[in-house]
């Protein structure tokens, strides 16, 4: 009886330690290690997107500032515009959105300009003043961000245009508008 009951111990152990053996087979650690790392690829591939908006008043912008100044009908009028940011030296209809996120390294960020106006999706050291000086006043931004000051054209995005921008490194990226300098955005860099 008791010689039974050894044996069927025996053989609940050499069943456990074969399943054991059988789950270490079934999973190694490479492969493991190498499903973490084609799940980080598709994170980076995967493209975050950020809208850039506005709501000039097309009429009024272009009458003040030049021809084809806001691709807008209606919004917001210049007057208005100028108002708005003297008092509080922003305009809240005027931003990144969203306006704070998280992404990998490497992953592309995608900034389309929904509004009227040009604008830029440009990474600052900090954040500062960017190529209107009046704007740059009125918004409490005195002195430009270097990053604007040697901004290529192509750097300028029409309505309707894309800037796919990535960050190579972890750790917090500023990007703001060279136009209009209150509009940011601080991202978040994981691995
Ligand atoms: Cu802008």
């Amino acid at each position: 009886m008791r010689s039974r009951l050894w044996l069927y111990q025996g053989v609940a152990v050499a069943f456990a330690v074969s399943t054991a053996i059988g789950c270490t087979d079934v999973t190694p650690p490479t492969e493991v290690a190498a499903t973490v790392a084609v799940n980080r690829n598709a994170a980076a591939l995967r493209v975050m997107n950020v809208n850039i908006l506005d709501n000039c008043d097309g009429p009024s912008f272009n009458a003040a500032v030049g021809p084809g100044t806001c691709s807008r009908t209606s919004g917001i009028n210049f007057a208005q515009f100028l108002n708005l940011l003297g008092k509080h030296q922003t305009v809240s209809s005027y931003r990144f959105s969203p306006a704070g996120f998280t992404v990998h390294v490497g992953q592309n960020i995608a900034a389309v300009d929904l509004g009227g106006e040009v604008h830029t999706f440009t990474r600052v050291a900090d954040f500062g003043g960017g190529v209107v000086p009046l704007l740059n006043t009125l918004s409490g931004n005195p002195t430009p961000a270097p990053e604007c000051l040697t901004l290529p054209g192509s750097e300028f995005l029409p309505p309707g245009a894309t800037d796919v921008e990535s960050v190579g490194a972890p750790g917090t990226a500023k990007f703001q508008c060279c136009i209009h300098p209150w509009m940011r955005a601080v991202v978040q860099v994981v691995p």
